[in-house]
């Protein structure tokens, strides 16, 4: 949906995230290192972008697709299982989806599973017919229950879903899950996942209009750089160019190495960006292999 055309052309990028949970604090940690900077107000339901005209907007998470259907914030960080919920929700209804997840971002992983009593012996989903099953997320357990073909009750709980099959609220759950000890500890045990889930970027189905678009671009490209080098170390050694086969396979995970040449002699110096873990093991296996000087170095910024 656009902007009604009584509201003033914005010309500053607007970003809802969660105020406070799970998402608030890596959400604000990301677009730190994407190089945004605030000034809080008093209230701090509102920041004040510094560093650039990118200004934060600190709500629930449930109210971040709305924000961004309604066009009263431009981006929204939020967990995929919301954006689905909100989005199959909005197509049951007939709505037009006017946001979309623009980026998976690898932080607060989760998945959405459906869950049944420990004694259960689970058979698989047609065991659900005619049951009730208790969940938060209505919508999306309403169209996966379709696409199986199951006639089942969805009970709508808002919170405290494990306890309901012991309070006989419920026979099943469908609810969020991560480590699982919430599940065991209701005597619950998942036998299904229905989607899985971790924050996301999300924004408007439809471009943005050409200012912030160009605000949202920067954003993403420097977004990009961030989660590209999230787990991301550089690696320099010198090496003789002859073990130069042994070594690249220990390698698997780095970009294409530099490489130069030391004097005119064999040596080489190499810098690789790797983006799996640098061990000490690694390191000691590209000494073996004929490595020498090795160096890991963090990254700090990285633009494409
Ligand atoms: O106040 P507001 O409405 O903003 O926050 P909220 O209470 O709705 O959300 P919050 O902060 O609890 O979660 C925000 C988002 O974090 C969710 O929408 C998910 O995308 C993501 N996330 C990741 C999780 C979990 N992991 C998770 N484990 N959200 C909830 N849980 C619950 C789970 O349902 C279980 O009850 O945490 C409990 C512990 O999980 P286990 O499996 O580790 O025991
Ligand atoms: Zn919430």
């Amino acid at each position: 949906m656009s902007p009604s055309p009584n509201t003033p052309a914005r010309d500053r990028l607007r970003i809802a995230i969660q105020k406070s949970g799970r998402l608030a604090d890596p959400a604000r940690a990301l677009l730190t290192s994407c190089g945004l900077s605030w000034r809080e107000s008093r209230d701090r339901l509102f920041c004040y972008g510094e560093s650039l005209p990118v200004d934060l907007l600190l709500v629930r998470d449930d109210d971040i697709p709305g924000l961004i259907a309604e066009g009263v914030c431009d981006l929204g960080i939020v967990g995929r299982n919301v954006l689905l919920e909100q989005g199959y929700d909005r197509a049951a209804g007939g709505s037009a989806l006017a946001f979309r997840e623009w980026r998976a971002l690898g932080f607060g992983g989760c998945r959405l599973a459906l869950a049944v009593p420990d004694g259960w012996d689970w058979q698989g989903p047609e065991q659900l017919a005619g049951k009730r099953i208790a969940t938060s997320y209505p919508a999306s357990l309403t169209r996966w229950l379709a696409e199986q073909g199951i006639d089942a009750k969805v009970v709508l709980l808002s919170g405290s879903v494990e306890i309901a099959p012991r309070l006989g609220q419920a026979d099943a759950i469908c609810d969020l899950v991560s480590s699982g000890a919430t599940l065991a500890a209701n005597q619950l045990k998942p036998v299904t996942t229905l989607m899985e889930s971790e924050a996301v970027l999300a924004g408007p189905a439809e471009a943005l209009d050409a200012t912030r678009g160009e605000l949202a671009e920067m954003l993403l490209r420097r977004l990009d750089g961030a989660l590209r080098i999230r787990h991301s170390k550089l690696l320099l050694f010198q090496a003789p160019r002859r073990v130069l086969p042994d070594l690249l396979p220990l390698l698997p995970d780095a970009e294409t190495p530099t490489v130069m040449r030391l004097d005119d002699g064999d040596d080489l110096a190499l810098q690789a960006l790797c983006h799996g873990a640098v061990t000490w093991q690694r390191l000691e296996e590209l000494k073996r292999a004929g490595a020498r000087g090795l160096m890991v170095l963090p990254v700090e910024g990285m633009l494409a």
